[in-house]
């Protein structure tokens, strides 16, 4: 059941060829897919060889098997975990009876909102970063953006899978809306606001994968909770894929972090930018803009739709099973809000905090992956220069109850000129932006890495560094 099969049009693990018509829709599907990865995607490399992983099964160990592959030849496909025994709902209103294999009509509309918000920043992202190849610091980089790039397409197969194999004709539409819209364009903007933002340089792209591919990480672990047994299924897949992607921007920092210190040790003034390295200062600006975008993801801390998915045993909370009581009623959640310019503290019953909940165990993630920074920062021996700092979750936020009001790093209140005066130092500036461009250009050289960052540990699947990981020409 594990095993995939990859002599189908369409690999998969779920026996689509016993379903004439869903495997129809999908292989109509397909192109349609190809000429939108052709367009929207990794621009210019379409045509090279990539030292890809590709899914073999989907058990624990060992699913992955690495070889050169063309982008648009790389096997994207329908994998799902194995079906549990007598699983059951696992929360909410229905905690216990068995889950559905089918979509509960009640919910039907409910469900296809979320697979579908979900399914669109899959692609989103894909065309934020379609023109980072063309000044990768290394041919390692080079090849673990199109690493991610690959699987955030097949991610948007499992959601598409989904759609067409369970919503009919809507979720068919739904599925061709998603190679409609566009990342950033005005008259059709991907649903949510980080996925409309611009990835421009690497140091956006390593935030971009540190903070923002974290959110995907919590929102399928909430998902992989869900009573609707397929897309829990698929969820539990997806989030294996998506251990690499926070790894690549974990390391991404790390490394821009490392070379930051030893070119600070070096020059005479502590001057990072004098030798083209990327400053503290700047990487912690990047940090808080892409942070905050990211909290936002997780939609408002007061929310009804999130009260009713629970209800639902749509979208549980993140390791449901950790908690002793699964109903979540009478019970309520403390939060800060604003009441007449001041920051009072209320309480929400539990059910629509679910989004709260879920943000503060991704803070708490975030918090571990700046630890681990700030460790590179003492190890070169600067711990007294430089720390990295998460901001508040009420800083700079465009979403939920914080949204009308400013706040400080620490999150206090201040006047909308304090804020003006401000952030400037908080965010990044258009001359950061300008900088951090000025800096990216391509190494293409087998082991030579851009002088901003430092090179990795290790190879991908215990190669050397200086292998070739895209035959670029
Ligand atoms: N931008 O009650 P509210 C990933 C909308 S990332 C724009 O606050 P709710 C990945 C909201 O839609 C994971 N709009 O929120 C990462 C609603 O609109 P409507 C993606 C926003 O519904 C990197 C209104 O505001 N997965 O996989 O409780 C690379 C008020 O809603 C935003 C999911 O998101 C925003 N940031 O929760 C590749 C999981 N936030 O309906 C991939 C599925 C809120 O009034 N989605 N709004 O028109 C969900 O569970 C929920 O839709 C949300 C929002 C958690 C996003
Ligand atoms: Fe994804
Ligand atoms: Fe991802």
């Amino acid at each position: 059941m594990a095993s995939i099969d990859y002599s189908q049009r369409i690999p998969n693990n779920v026996d689509l060829s016993s379903n004439r018509r869903l495997q129809r829709a999908l292989e109509k599907w397909q192109p349609r897919f190809l000429d939108w990865w052709q367009e929207m995607g990794p621009e210019g490399f379409q045509a090279k060889d990539v030292y890809l992983r590709t899914a073999i099964n989907t058990d624990k160990g060992g699913w992955a098997h690495f070889d050169y592959v063309r982008m648009p030849d790389y096997r994207w496909g329908i994998f799902l975990n194995d079906r549990e025994q007598d699983r059951t709902v696992g929360f909410g209103d229905h905690a216990g009876e068995p889950v559905w294999q089918e979509v509960p009509g009640e919910y039907r509309n409910m469900l296809r909102r979320v697979i579908v918000t979900q399914a669109d920043t899959e692609p989103a992202s894909v065309e934020q970063q379609r023109y980072l190849g063309a000044t990768a610091p290394s041919l390692y980089d080079l090849r673990n953006l199109f690493q991610v790039n690959v699987e955030e397409g097949r991610h948007l197969w499992a959601m598409v899978y989904l759609l067409h194999g369970y919503f009919g004709r809507d979720g068919r539409n739904e599925a061709d809306e998603l190679l409609d819209r566009r990342a950033g364009n005005e008259d059709k903007p991907r649903i949510l606001d980080a996925f409309n933002q611009r990835c421009p340089d690497w140091l956006t792209f390593f935030c971009f994968t540190t903070f923002t591919d974290r959110d995907g990480k919590y929102q399928l672990g909430a998902l992989a909770e869900s009573g609707f047994d397929p897309l829990a299924r698929t969820c539990r897949f997806m989030l294996t894929e998506e251990a690499h992607h926070l790894f690549v921007g974990e390391t991404g920092i790390g490394r821009i972090i490392q070379r930051s210190c030893d070119l600070y040790k070096e020059d005479p003034n502590g001057d990072v930018r004098a030798q083209g390295g990327i400053d503290m200062a700047t990487i912690q600006r990047f940090v808080n803009y892409w942070y905050s975008y990211s909290l936002d993801l997780f939609g408002s801390e007061v929310s009804s739709n999130a009260a009713d998915f629970f209800a639902s045993g749509l979208k549980g909370r993140w390791k449901e099973e950790s908690y002793d009581d699964h109903s979540a009623l009478n019970q309520v959640h403390r939060l800060a809000v604003m009441r007449e310019g001041r920051l009072v503290d209320e309480e929400v019953p539990l059910r629509n905090a679910m989004n709260e909940l879920l943000r503060g165990e991704y803070r708490k993630d975030c918090e571990k992956v700046v630890s681990r920074w700030n460790r590179v920062i003492r190890k070169a021996g600067l711990a007294d220069t430089f720390e990295i700092k998460l901001p508040s979750t009420r800083f700079h936020r465009r979403q939920g109850v914080y949204a009308d009001a400013h706040f400080d790093l620490d999150g206090n209140p201040i006047s909308e000129a304090e804020w003006n005066e401000q952030a400037p130092g908080w965010l990044p500036s258009e001359a950061d932006r300008d900088y951090v461009a000025s800096l990216m250009s391509p190494v293409y050289e087998p082991g030579k890495m851009a002088n901003w960052i430092a090179a990795p540990r290790r190879g991908i699947n215990g190669m050397p560094s200086d292998y070739v990981y895209v035959r670029t020409h």
